[in-house]
């Protein structure tokens, strides 16, 4: 997992397709998707790709799973990254999940994942500059341990280069940073008390976009991040149950 930067990526280049296209059938679709995987192909752990995955639910597109390690960069090369999420659709080969999000709602716009919403930035940087620095604290170690074997070694020394000390110092005193985590919520909690959905009644891509941070500790990491009489717990469970319980199919490692 990067480290999440205060920097907004650069602007987007503009995908080239005709706009003008009718949207394609669904059964015309064959989206393939690479995405981050431990040792099972189907523990698939990524926050940034968690986000298209829901995506491409919350569109009922039908996509391929590509597991992807991190080790494997020669594999994505044809997209011009070296990270996941990558997607392939016809002629299209798209890195960064925002980017990919924006081409998603733009090919397929039904339903829409109302990418021009301005408070929907404010979910995306909430979650890369505050909740994912909040996690990492707590469960790199656990992420060492989830990844592929073969990424192990890689992992280790690429983020220990950048915490600047061993993984196991800089995930110490995980009860006092849950206490703190947890309090990070609050924002988070006391809307959703008032509300089933960020989105409302129904979720939209701010639910996904927390969801998917939730999602990357729930698969790498064996802490309960969230305790049970919890309205962000409750609202968890209920996206948990979404495409016909779809991420709670996914191999955890919570502990419940
Ligand atoms: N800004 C990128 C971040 C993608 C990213 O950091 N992906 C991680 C997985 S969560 C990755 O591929 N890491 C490979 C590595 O660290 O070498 C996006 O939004 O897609």
């Amino acid at each position: 997992m990067n480290v999440p930067s205060a920097k907004e990526t650069t602007a987007i280049p503009l995908v080239i397709f005709n706009a003008s296209e009718p949207q394609p059938r669904k059964a015309e679709i064959m989206i393939e998707f690479y995405e981050l995987a431990a040792t099972d192909d189907k523990q698939v752990f990524s926050p940034y790709c968690w986000r298209i995955r829901l995506a491409l639910h919350h569109k009922g597109l039908p996509f391929k799973s590509i597991p992807w390690r991190m080790t494997q960069k020669d594999r994505i090369a044809f997209a011009d990254t070296e990270r996941v999420p990558v997607l392939v659709d016809g002629e299209q080969k798209l890195a960064d999940s925002w980017k990919i999000l924006e081409y998603l709602d733009e090919r397929y716009p039904t339903p829409s994942l109302e990418m021009n919403r301005a408070e929907l930035r404010f979910f995306r940087h909430w979650t890369e500059m505050v909740m994912f620095p909040g996690m990492i604290r707590m469960i790199v170690d656990e992420i060492h341990k989830t990844v592929h074997e073969k990424d192990r070694d890689y992992f280790r020394a690429t983020r220990e280069k950048t915490f600047g000390m061993p993984l196991e110092e800089f995930a110490a005193n995980k009860e006092a940073k849950l206490e703190e985590f947890r309090k990070s919520l609050n924002p988070l909690r006391a809307t959703l008390k008032a509300v089933d959905f960020l989105g409302g009644s129904q979720p939209n891509l701010a639910d996904y976009l927390v969801f998917s941070g939730l999602m990357w500790a729930r698969c790498t990491s064996p802490m309960p991040l969230l305790a049970e009489e919890d309205s962000v717990f409750a609202w968890r469970e209920r996206m948990l149950d979404l495409f016909d319980g779809m991420a709670r199919s996914i191999p955890c490692r919570e502990i419940n």
